[in-house]
């Protein structure tokens, strides 16, 4: 089922469109048509009944909510990002700047713990338990998703996508957008500048403050509101774009600041391990449609990613000859 999401917005160059919102509890074959279709168009879409279960999102929410809380200097202790950890107004490592702070952590297990004991020095096993928890259960899903994807694409191996996260070098970030004066209304109100999401699947959850826009290939930016609560937002990362040789857009969007309410949001980026080989899905491939992209280890793409800004087209570096 999809469900029509109108968008209020109408200010400046900001336009109304349905974002599609995919029930996942909905007849397969359908469902798996419908994440094609929004792939093709958005590079986005909202997933409902999604099984994540409830008390292990917002478990995890408080435990943002907790560390953000905290004095600066006792945040600070988890930092620099560099890149992972806790980081203020800097993002990545190219002098880019936000309204945000934010802690970006690798997602296997025995790095979540040691990461838990600077976090949260009072109750680094609450954190770790916390955070296992919601990686578990929003890899499943990104897991469910990439193989409706392979459905939907007449992959004949549908499990070519999934496969590919298998103990792969995802990431997990926590945003909070602290409200801003003057914000939505003067340039400072960028939270998060636009960009692509270099990984292969971005799985978010925010709070229910608006911020979130992406942007259509008129660079025309579109709001996504925050309902319906208890969805995700999935975006297509640059991987996915190459591995569909474009059918699927790697969506640029970028995240707003406002004046009245603090904004958090909860990004899991679904990647594969460093040393596996990128490249398009051979079912993709036909004479008149010759790969876009050359192959490439997630380590060299990933590499490419940090020697660029943030608004920088990492893929225009991977374009076949
Ligand atoms: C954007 C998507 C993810 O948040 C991220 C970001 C990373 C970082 O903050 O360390 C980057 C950015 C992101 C792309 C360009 C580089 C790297 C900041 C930056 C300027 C964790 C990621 O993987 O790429």
């Amino acid at each position: 089922m999809v469900v029509a999401s109108p968008n209020l917005s109408k200010t400046g160059k900001l336009r109304e469109i349905e974002i599609p919102i995919i029930d996942l509890s909905a007849d397969r074959s359908e469902v798996s048509k419908l994440i094609v279709k929004a792939c093709e168009e958005f590079g986005f879409f909202k997933v409902i009944n999604h099984g994540v279960p409830h008390d292990v999102i917002t478990r995890m929410e408080q435990q943002g909510y907790e560390f953000f809380a905290k004095p600066a200097s006792r945040k600070q202790q988890a930092g620099p990002a560099n890149p992972y950890g806790y980081g203020s107004k800097n993002i990545g490592l190219k002098g880019d700047i936000g309204e945000v702070e934010y802690l970006l952590l690798p997602t296997n297990p025995l790095s979540i713990d040691d990461n838990s004991k600077t976090i949260s020095s009072t109750d680094p096993y609450k954190f770790s338990c916390a955070v296992r928890g919601y990686v578990e259960a929003v890899n499943k899903l990104a897991y469910e998703i990439l193989e409706l994807m392979a459905v939907g694409l007449e992959a004949p191996d549908p499990s070519v996508l999934s496969r590919l996260i298998r103990d792969g070098d995802s990431l997990l970030r926590f945003n909070h957008y602290p409200k801003v004066d003057g914000g939505a209304t003067s340039p400072s109100c960028i939270g998060f500048g636009e960009h692509t999401d270099p990984q292969i699947l971005t799985l978010l959850r925010s709070n229910d403050v608006d911020g979130l826009q992406i942007s259509l290939d008129d660079g025309v930016w579109v709001p996504v509101n925050s309902h319906p609560v208890s969805a995700f937002c999935i975006n297509v990362g640059d991987v996915l774009q190459v591995m569909t040789n474009g059918r699927f857009l790697s969506v640029r969007h970028r995240a707003m600041v406002n004046s009245y309410n603090s904004r958090m949001s909860m990004a899991y980026f679904s990647a594969p391990p460093l040393d596996a080989t990128i490249s398009c899905l051979p079912v993709l491939l036909t004479p008149q449609k010759p790969p876009l992209y050359r192959s490439f280890t997630w380590a060299e793409y990933k590499k490419a990613t940090y020697s660029l800004r943030l608004g920088e087209s990492r893929l225009n570096l991977f374009k076949a000859r």
